[in-house]
């Protein structure tokens, strides 16, 4: 049976700094290696608005946004083997093509499969093209990140379905795609926190209490929360904290850090996407052996700077795309960890919208100040 064009709602991003506005779109069927699928739950990232207010070099309008979802399997492309119709997944923005050929699937050092990276970043489809369109119009829109998740139904490529256990709740474990997973990972795979070591986050949102969280399970000992906005700290100690700091009330951030940890901190993390924070993560971690990491997604045209003396004297700067995770052989093991209760995940979730048509209200509730995770079910 030939499959037909699906019309469904979707939030469109028409312009950098407009609001979405619901539309009806037509989602062609998938073409071949790819999969169409019907969105049951999506979680706002802070990446989402970044592109959303203009700061991606990478944006492209209009376009549907959204990358952090549970969705379920509606019907496959030609050649499709991994997943079937009624498989439950998480669209993964980092693929994972595991061909013999790709360099980087069979590396243990890195989860970014290069396989449809530049038409990705295009907001295309592999073959070049879309499979959204306006129904009104007929205007092409464009792809995000390879998800596309704030719509009712999208179409991802098969390289990008991380396929799940059934009985997992989308509506939960949708937070896997990107926040909560980037944080776990980039604390356990690109840093490697030790246990008895020393933890800085800059940035209490939802990824850097993932990171904490992921710190606190690596036994560190010592994890100190830092957040322009105090109404973070409560729950970045329930999380694992074990002291925060507001830059606002010192000079100097770095300073007051170095007065706790004289040599500096084994592992600082950048979750605020403000280069000048990441100098200070930087410049914070340890004489020696200290590792910082950038998470955060810096604006763009922002560069990062530093005394190269720094490096000299053994810091070591790196970043993480999703963690590190190689993502459909990784993610069903992430949600099978949050299912169990073994990392809980509940508590990232401040804010629940039903239906599609109130991703809006998600996109205001994450500009609010006490949001972490706005959830829209479908
Ligand atoms: P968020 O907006 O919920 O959290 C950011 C937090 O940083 C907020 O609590 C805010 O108050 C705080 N903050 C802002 N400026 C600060 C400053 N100067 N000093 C201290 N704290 C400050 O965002 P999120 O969803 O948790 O994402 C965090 C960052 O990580 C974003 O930049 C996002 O784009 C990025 N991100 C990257 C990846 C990746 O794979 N590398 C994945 C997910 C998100
Ligand atoms: N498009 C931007 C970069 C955005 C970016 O760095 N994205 C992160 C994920 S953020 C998830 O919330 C990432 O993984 N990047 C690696 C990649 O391949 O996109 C730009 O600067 O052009
Ligand atoms: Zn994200």
């Amino acid at each position: 049976l030939a499959m037909e064009p699906i019309t469904c709602k979707a939030a469109v991003a028409w312009a950098a700094k407009q609001p979405l506005k619901i539309e009806e779109v037509i989602v062609d069927p998938p073409k071949a290696g790819e999969v169409r699928v019907r969105v049951c739950a999506n979680a706002l990232c802070h990446t989402d608005i970044y592109t959303l207010d203009g700061h991606d070099p990478e944006g492209l309008f209009p376009c549907i946004l959204g990358h952090e979802a549970g969705a379920i399997v509606v019907d496959v492309g030609p050649g499709v083997t991994s997943v079937a119709p009624g498989d439950h997944v998480i669209p993964c923005y980092t693929p994972e093509c595991r061909e013999a050929s790709c360099i980087f699937c069979a590396s243990p050092k890195t989860n970014l499969c290069p396989k449809i990276r530049a038409t990705q970043g295009k907001g295309v489809m592999p073959d070049g093209t879309s499979r959204f369109r306006l129904k009104a119009s007929g205007e092409t829109i464009y792809h995000f990140m390879g998800c596309s998740t704030f719509s009712e139904y999208t179409v991802i490529s098969e390289i990008s379905a991380a396929k799940i256990a059934m009985d997992a709740p989308l509506h939960k474990v949708c937070m896997l795609g990107c926040g909560v997973a980037t944080g776990w990972g980039a604390a356990w795979n690109t840093s490697k926190v030790e246990a008895g070591s020393s933890v800085a986050v800059f940035g209490l949102g939802a990824v850097g209490l993932a990171v904490i969280q992921a710190s606190a399970k690596a036994g560190a000992k010592h994890i100190v929360g830092i957040d322009l906005n105090p109404s973070k700290f409560e729950l970045a100690k329930s999380f694992g904290a074990t002291m925060c700091i507001n830059p606002s009330e010192h000079e100097s951030t770095v300073k007051a850090l170095l007065s706790h940890f004289q040599w500096g901190i084994d592992f600082t993390f950048d979750c605020t996407g403000n280069t000048k924070v990441m100098r200070d993560a930087l410049e914070a971690a340890h004489r020696g052996w200290g590792v910082s990491c950038v998470i955060g997604v810096a604006a763009s045209g922002h560069e990062i700077a530093t005394r190269p003396f720094q490096l000299v004297t053994g810091r070591v700067w790196k970043g993480t795309a999703f963690g590190g995770w190689k993502s459909r052989s990784s993610v069903p093991g992430l949600v099978d960890r949050a299912t169990s209760h073994d990392m809980p995940i509940d508590k990232f979730i401040t804010h629940t919208f039903d239906g599609l048509e109130r991703t809006a209200d998600a996109v205001a509730a994450l500009h609010g100040g006490e949001c972490l995770r706005a959830v829209v079910r479908y």
